[in-house]
């Protein structure tokens, strides 16, 4: 297998240094390498080290826009490959998911929204900020197998229960499952706030979304 790990490391560095230019010519020339692995080992590396130093306070909320302004260009094109590479397909279900109200994270949940499409499911994205009545409404006009909510705030996480105490409220819960992810998510969060799954990553998301699925039919 060729070894790509210096352009990994200069797509990487296209985020830490907020070159949007260079890292999309990067990607111009990464044509033949699995989309999958540079978000991974080049774009997803390079906002972590971002966050990092954001946490750390070695650089502060411009430079964290800036690098998350070439992530998200970078994700773009490389979303469009992942979504080419799925196979034609019959539908495995209808997934609403969204950005819990409160947080404007929009990447993972994006990243996540199109690895499931690559897959064969149907996806309604309902972008960030999402609030419970949106959630609902979603869930009901779609007939959506499953409810799939990202959030990355610490403090903010807690609003996935408000959600799946909303969807019981309505009589709803055993028509749709419930799936969570995002950094600060666990599967002990899941299960304290009765969701059916969490995905630890895009790929994890889609693994777990076919177990749950399953188990529907
Ligand atoms: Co913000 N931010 N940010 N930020 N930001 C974090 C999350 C933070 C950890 C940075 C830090 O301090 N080290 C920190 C949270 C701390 C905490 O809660 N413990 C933080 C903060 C504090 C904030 C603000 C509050 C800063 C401020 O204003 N003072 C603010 C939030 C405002 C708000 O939301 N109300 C803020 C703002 C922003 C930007 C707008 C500048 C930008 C987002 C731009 C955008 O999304 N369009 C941003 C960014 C880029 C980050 C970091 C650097 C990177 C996030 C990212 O895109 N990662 C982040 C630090 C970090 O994560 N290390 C940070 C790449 C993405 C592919 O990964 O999103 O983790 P991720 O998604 C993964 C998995 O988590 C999982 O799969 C995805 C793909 O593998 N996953 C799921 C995600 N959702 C899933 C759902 C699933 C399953 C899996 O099932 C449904």
């Amino acid at each position: 297998m060729a070894d790509h790990s210096e352009y990994f490391a200069q797509v990487a560095q296209s985020v830490v240094e907020c070159k949007k230019e260079v890292c999309l010519r990067l990607l111009e020339e990464g044509r033949d390498i699995d989309p999958l692995e540079i978000l991974e080992q080049g774009l997803g590396k390079g906002i972590r080290q971002i966050g990092d130093e954001f946490g750390r306070g070695v650089i502060f909320l411009p430079e964290l826009i800036g690098a998350a302004d070439v992530m998200k260009a970078g994700v773009a094109v490389l979303d469009e490959r992942v979504k080419a590479s799925g196979k034609a397909r019959t539908s495995q279900g209808k997934i609403v998911i969204g950005t819990v109200k409160g947080d404007i994270h929009d990447i993972g949940k994006s990243v996540v929204a199109s690895m499931l499409q690559a897959n064969g499911y149907d996806v309604v994205d309902l972008g960030i900020d999402v609030d419970v009545a949106a959630f609902v409404k979603a869930a009901v006009e779609h007939q959506a197998d499953c409810v799939a909510m990202s959030s990355l705030l610490t403090f903010n996480i807690d609003y996935m229960g408000v959600v799946v105490q909303k969807l019981k409220d309505e009589g709803l819960r055993d028509k749709v499952k419930v799936i969570v992810g995002g950094a600060p998510v666990t599967q002990e969060f899941a299960d304290e706030i009765g969701a059916d799954a969490f995905g630890w990553d895009a790929s994890d998301a889609v693994r777990k979304m076919r177990t749950l699925i399953a188990s529907q039919i």
